[in-house]
């Protein structure tokens, strides 16, 4: 609150300039951001606080707005309602998690006929605080893991329409492929042939993280494991050694429904395949168990699927509570709850008498009254509205 005050002039009238805003934060999705980790360590973020408005009509600087970057597929919900608000799909996605609060207006804004020398400025907003829950989205079905050269590629472009390069060399496939399965008209699930693993993926060799995040992403493994190999690595090894780096990156993969299968069977004599080490034996190229391998895999989502409904892949907008509730407490008291509501009191200094004025001015026009009147307020009531509480007495 200010007023000009110029040699002669000695109340020249009110220009006590606005607060700024206080920065937002928002939740921005980062194709380079590979996990939620992140937030283990730094679970608070806080934007900027809006600078304080001056005299001479000087409103104060908006506070830094914050970008927290998140991976691809983050689902935020409400900590304690469950409410899923808006996933985080794609590079870009942006959602603004808080609002920053709004910088309370100077006491030159409240100039009028009636009112010729305000004596009183709006409070700063108190800035939102909110907890949410991450969650990185499951992108895949099905994930291939497998080393290097397993036949990976091969298996999808011979269960889906995907067509990704195959060649007889390990690391053809550089970044994750999707194909779709359809069963029949109403069954379907996506595959996704992921880069190859090699022992230390975990710890990074081979690109190994980046594959590895794709692995986390999907409902279930399909753990395909060489039954030829050239370099001596035997098929129970190698799942040894993938199961290994799963559960060294990230124990709960190892939680997660896995088919161990059995791959290039034409390649070696059927009696030297011990198919009680397997959930499933194929060959990609002569298409033995194939058909068996697809229905396993059909069964496993759809037992996952029915654990966790999926949830559509558009952002969802956090839907914005509008207009005014009163409520009557079992004593007897009442609670007016809406965000303008609320926010009248809470940006008014509610202390002096013009103030006050100006408040149930406020609180008249956004219906509060009439919602009060019909809920059966009588005077001296209490009335909740934010933080404050009020004695009612009526209007007339
Ligand atoms: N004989 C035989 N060869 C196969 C079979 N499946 C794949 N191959 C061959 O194995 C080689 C590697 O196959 P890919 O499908 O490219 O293997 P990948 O697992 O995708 O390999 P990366 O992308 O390098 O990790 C290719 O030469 C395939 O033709 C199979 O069932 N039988
Ligand atoms: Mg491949």
């Amino acid at each position: 609150m200010s007023f000009r005050r110029e040699g002669p002039v000695v109340n020249g009238g009110p220009n006590g300039g606005d607060g700024g805003n206080g920065g937002d934060i928002w939740l921005v999705a980062d194709h380079n951001v590979a996990s939620l980790l992140a937030f283990r360590d730094h679970p608070h973020r806080r934007a900027g606080d809006g600078v304080h408005g001056k005299g001479k009509d000087l409103h104060g600087r908006r506070g830094e707005s914050l970008e927290v970057t998140v991976p691809e597929g983050t689902v935020v919900s409400d900590l304690y309602t469950g409410e899923v608000l808006a996933e985080l799909n794609n590079h870009g996605d942006r959602w603004m998690a808080v609002a920053g609060g709004r910088g309370g207006r100077g006491n030159a804004r409240f100039l009028s006929n009636r009112r010729r020398a305000p004596t009183f400025a709006e409070q700063g907003e108190h800035g939102e605080e909110r907890w949410f829950r991450l969650e990185i989205r499951l992108m895949a079905d099905v994930a291939l893991v497998g080393f290097p050269n397993v036949g990976k590629s091969t298996l999808i472009s011979v269960i889906s329409a995907a067509r990704p390069r195959i060649a007889d060399y390990p690391f053809t496939t550089l970044e994750p492929n999707l194909g779709v399965v359809s069963i029949d008209d109403d069954t379907s699930f996506t595959v996704a042939d992921i880069p190859g693993l090699i022992e230390g993926a975990s710890e990074g060799r081979g690109l190994g993280h980046r594959f590895l995040r794709h692995v986390e992403r999907a409902r279930v493994l399909c753990i395909m494991v060489d039954l030829a190999p050239l370099d001596g690595v035997g098929p129970t090894e190698q799942e040894e050694i993938l199961l290994r780096e799963l559960g060294q990156y990230r124990p709960e993969l190892l939680e997660r429904p896995r088919i161990v299968v059995g791959t290039k069977a034409d390649l070696v004599p059927t009696d030297a395949v011990d198919s009680d080490n397997f959930d499933a034996v194929i060959s990609a190229v002569t298409r033995d168990g194939v058909r068996d391998l697809v229905g396993q895999m059909a069964s496993m989502v759809h037992a996952s699927r029915a654990d966790e409904p999926a949830v559509d892949g558009m952002v969802v907008l956090r839907p914005e509570p509008t207009g005014a509730v009163v409520e009557r407490t079992d004593d007897g008291e009442y609670v007016v709850l809406g965000r303008d509501v609320e926010r009248v009191v809470a940006l008014n200094d509610v202390t002096t008498a013009e103030a006050l004025a100006y408040i149930d001015q406020r609180l008249e026009r956004l219906g509060v009254l009439r919602l009060l009147a019909r809920a059966g307020v009588a005077d001296g009531d209490i009335v909740h509205i934010g933080e404050f509480s009020f004695e009612y007495r009526s209007p007339h």
